[in-house]
């Protein structure tokens, strides 16, 4: 059987041509009314909803919809005669985590989140990858934590420099108002204050594939619970998760896992602005003489001095530079992700 093409490298007549098809073998009665509904996952061309009571439904979305829903979504659905129905609306989105897809069109991974946590494994953690992050979810209007998981890897005296180095990247971002941790997932460390950030929030865990993001959620979500969404959007026997799914938490709120993104979106930033989205480098950027200062080698860089008098770290720039030179390269706001 030939293999069909993956969603997001169709273009939008086509997608509303397969949504309109699936709709076929769908008898949703006339006097089905509409009713809110949850998202919380959402594969090629279904997401799977919940409804005010918690029950869960497969829904197709009719071709009229704009956008593909994301776990996160309120939307506006009908039940069919079974259990499922069509998602006919997506509500306006109070916040959304985006990236690209094929075509110029952008994915939104997540919808409605309060926070992003960016996990990192100590082995693959670099402060360039983690800045690209907070500037992503910064122009995305989202607060964002940056957590280092499997702590456990680093005992022993063998890793006790590098420990050091870790603890001491974290305290830079924590003495710039972000959450940052060392915790693990295997023996518990830095859980109980994990706990503390998720409650009553929607929190979107993502990062690369690897780092922990599933083990983490394991801490609050039952086995049972990770297996039924499993079955419904990986099949069996897969590790790896496939697309973003919300889970309610015990303590009240949400989480939604995500899989490894590539990049993400960064519609919209002119290179001259991502200063701006640096807390520690905004504030001296708009002191040096030339507004139009690249950080770089002008006279009366106020970034510079901030950096030789000890004020701001020498790797943020590196960062910012980085990104700004990638912006450029791309030209498109696309933010690579790989490390
Ligand atoms: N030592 C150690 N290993 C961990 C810890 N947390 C997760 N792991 C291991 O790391 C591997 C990957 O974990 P996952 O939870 O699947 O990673 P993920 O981030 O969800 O990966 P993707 O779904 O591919 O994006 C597994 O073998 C876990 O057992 C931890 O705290 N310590
Ligand atoms: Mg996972
Ligand atoms: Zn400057």
């Amino acid at each position: 059987m030939p293999r069909r093409k993956p969603s997001c490298s169709l273009n939008l007549h086509q997608r509303q041509r397969i949504r309109a098809s699936r709709q076929q073998f769908l008898h949703i009665p006339d006097d089905s009314p509409a009713q809110n509904g949850l998202v919380l996952a959402n594969y090629g061309f279904n997401s799977e909803i919940e409804n005010d009571s918690g029950e869960r439904f497969r829904c197709t979305v009719r071709e009229t919809v704009d956008g593909t829903p994301a776990a996160g979504d309120q939307v506006i659905w009908r039940q069919g005669n079974t259990k499922q129905g069509v998602i006919e609306n997506i509500l306006p989105r109070r916040s959304e985590l985006r990236r690209p897809a094929s075509q110029g069109r952008l994915q939104t991974v997540a919808a409605n989140i309060d926070r992003i946590m960016v996990i990192f494994s100590p082995e693959r953690f670099l402060m360039t990858l983690a800045d690209r992050y907070l500037v992503a979810s910064a122009v995305a209007g989202i607060d964002v934590a940056i957590i280092i998981n499997k702590a456990d890897l680093l005992q022993g005296n063998e890793f006790r420099a590098y420990r050091k180095e870790i603890k001491r990247d974290l305290k830079l971002y924590r003495r710039m108002g972000y959450l940052a941790k060392l915790v693990s997932a295997h023996n518990g460390k830095g859980m109980k204050w994990l706990t503390q950030q998720l409650t009553d929030q929607t929190t979107l865990m993502t990062g690369q594939s690897g780092v922990g993001k599933s083990s983490l959620i394991r801490y609050w979500i039952t086995d049972e619970e990770i297996r039924i969404g499993q079955l419904s959007t990986l099949g069996r026997g897969r590790q790896t998760t496939s697309a973003s799914r919300l889970y309610h938490l015990p303590i009240g709120g949400n989480i939604i896992d995500s899989a490894g993104i590539r990049a993400l979106a960064l519609q919209g930033i002119a290179a001259n602005r991502v200063a701006d989205y640096f807390r520690d480098i905004a504030q001296y950027a708009s002191k040096c003489r030339f507004d139009d200062c690249r950080h770089d080698a002008e006279p009366d860089c106020a970034v510079q001095a901030a950096i030789t008098q000890g004020k701001v770290d020498s790797r943020r720039l590196f960062s910012l530079h980085s990104i700004v030179d990638s912006l450029a390269v791309g030209g498109d706001g696309m933010l690579l992700l790989q490390d």
